[in-house]
C-alpha cells in the first residue's frame, strides 16, 4: 500500500470553517487511498514524500447534479430563446427534453459513452473526483437503463467516482401524453425496479414542475424508492413554486435542487429534514432567470448549500466546476468560503457521501487537488482560468 506524506501545502480542509493553513504548518499522510493523518511535522516513517511547493490544497470538487450522459445537440434552441421563445414554449412544441429523448433513443450504450467522455474529461481537468450522473433523456425503460449503463461504463474508463440517479420522471414522452400516472407506474416505477435489480441506481430524482410532474403524480414513485431503500432528491421550484421541496423534505430527501422559487418556509423544512440545497447557477444564467434562489433564507436556517454544473444539453451546457463557483458568487452572492464548501463538503453531503469524500479529514478518501494559487478567492474570482496542478484520486496523482 502506497504511503505518501504531502508536505508544504496550504491546506483548506473544508471540515468546518474555511481556513487556509500556512505552507508547511500541516502535513497530510495518505495510505491505501485514504487520508490517515493531518498534523504538524508528521513522522516520515517510510512514506514517499511529496513537496507541494506552497500550493493550495483542497478536497477534490464533487459535481453533485449532472445530466452528463446524453446525445445530440440543442444549440438551435439556444438561438430560438435568443429570438424570444421561452423554455416552456420550446418544450411544449416538442423540443427541450423531448428533443434529447429522440437523440438518446438512437444511440447504443457505447455511443452514449463516446458522446459523454469529452464532457467528463472537462470536469476531471478541473479536479473533479466525484460526479453524479442522472438518467432522464430516455423516457422508456430500456433507454433509461442505457443511460445509467453508460454512466457506470464511464466510471471504468476514468479514475473517478460516479454516482447514478434514476430520473425517468423528467418529462412525459409523447406516447404518454395526458397519461402521467400511467407513465409513472409503467416506466418510472417499473424501470426503477429493473434498474435497481441491475445495480444501476444510487438514488431517485424527479422534475416537479408545471411542464413536468406534480407532487401527487410523483408520490407513488417516492413510495417505491423508499421501499427499495434508495435515497431520494428532487428538481423543485425551478420555474415556478409547485411544492416539490416540501414534498421531498417530508420524505427525508438528501437534496432539493434548483430552488429559485423556493420560500423561507421551504428553507425551514429543509433545515429540519437535513436536506441540502443544490443551487445551479448555470441553468439560471442560460435561461436568463431573474428570480434568485433564497440564499439568505438558506443561510439563516442553516441549510447547507451546494453548487453544481447541472451539465445538460439544454439549460446548462456547462462543464466547469470553477465557473460554477464563480457564478455562485457573482449571480447568487455567495461568499468565497460558501462557494468552496458548496463544491466540496456540501456537494458530497448532497450525495449522501459526506463521510466518504469532500473534506480533508482522517478516514475519508484521499481525493484532493493541488492548485497553482494560494487562496480560495483566487480560485473563485477568475473566469476561464484553470490553475489545476494535480488531481489526486484515492491517494494517486492522476
Ligand atoms: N431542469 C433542468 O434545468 C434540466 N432538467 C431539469 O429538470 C434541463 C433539462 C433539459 O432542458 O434538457
Ligand atoms: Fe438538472
Amino acid at each position: 500500500m502506497t504511503r505518501t506524506l504531502w508536505i508544504n501545502a496550504r491546506i483548506v480542509t473544508c471540515d468546518g470553517a474555511v481556513q487556509v493553513s500556512a505552507p508547511g504548518a500541516l502535513d497530510l499522510l495518505t495510505e491505501g487511498g485514504r487520508i490517515v493523518a493531518l498534523g504538524a511535522d508528521l513522522p516520515r516513517g517510510g512514506a514517499k514524500v511529496i513537496d507541494c511547493g506552497g500550493r493550495l490544497m483542497t478536497p477534490a470538487p464533487v459535481d453533485c447534479h449532472t445530466h452528463l450522459v446524453f446525445g445530440g445537440d440543442r444549440a438551435r434552441e439556444f438561438e430560438l430563446r435568443l429570438e424570444g421563445a421561452s423554455y416552456e414554449q420550446i418544450s411544449q412544441e416538442g423540443g427541450g427534453i423531448k428533443a434529447s429523448m429522440r437523440a438518446v433513443r438512437g444511440l447504443s450504450v457505447e455511443e452514449l459513452v463516446t458522446a459523454s467522455l469529452p464532457r467528463l474529461d472537462h470536469l476531471l481537468a478541473e479536479g473533479v473526483c466525484t460526479v453524479e450522473i442522472k438518467s432522464g433523456y430516455g423516457l422508456s425503460i430500456e433507454a433509461e437503463l442505457n443511460l445509467l449503463r453508460a454512466a457506470r461504463q464511464l466510471a471504468s474508463r476514468r479514475k473517478v467516482r460516479v454516482v447514478t440517479t434514476w430520473l425517468a420522471a423528467h418529462a412525459l414522452p409523447p406516447d404518454y401524453a395526458g397519461r402521467a400516472e400511467d407513465y409513472i407506474r409503467e416506466v418510472a416505477i417499473a424501470g426503477l425496479e429493473a434498474a435497481h435489480a441491475e445495480g444501476l441506481v444510487d438514488a431517485v430524482d424527479s422534475f416537479c414542475e408545471g411542464i413536468a410532474f406534480s407532487t401527487a403524480e410523483l408520490a407513488p414513485l417516492y413510495d417505491r424508492a423508499r421501499a427499495l431503500g434508495l435515497p431520494v432528491k428532487i428538481h423543485s421550484e425551478q420555474l415556478s413554486h409547485q411544492g416539490g421541496t416540501a414534498f421531498a423534505a417530508a420524505r427525508g430527501a438528501i437534496s432539493a435542487d434548483h430552488l429559485e422559487y423556493a420560500t423561507a418556509e421551504d428553507a425551514a423544512l429543509m433545515a429540519a429534514s437535513g436536506t441540502v440545497a443544490v443551487l445551479l447557477p448555470g441553468a439560471f444564467y442560460m435561461l436568463r432567470e431573474t428570480q434568485l434562489p433564497p440564499v439568505a433564507a438558506f443561510r439563516a436556517a442553516g441549510v447547507p448549500m451546494a453548487l453544481s454544473t447541472d451539465c445538460n444539453p439544454g439549460t446548462s451546457p456547462l462543464t466547469s466546476i470553477l465557473m460554477t463557483m464563480n457564478m455562485g458568487a457573482t449571480l447568487f452572492r455567495m461568499t468565497v468560503p460558501e462557494c468552496l464548501l458548496a463544491v466540496t463538503a456540501h456537494a458530497a453531503r448532497a450525495l449522501g457521501l459526506g463521510h466518504q469524500t469532500g473534506r480533508i479529514a482522517p478516514g475519508l478518501a484521499a481525493d484532493l487537488v493541488l492548485w497553482n494559487v494560494e487562496t480560495p478567492a483566487q480560485l473563485v474570482a477568475r473566469i476561464g482560468f484553470n490553475p489545476l496542478h494535480a488531481r489526486i484520486f484515492l491517494g494517486e496523482i492522476v
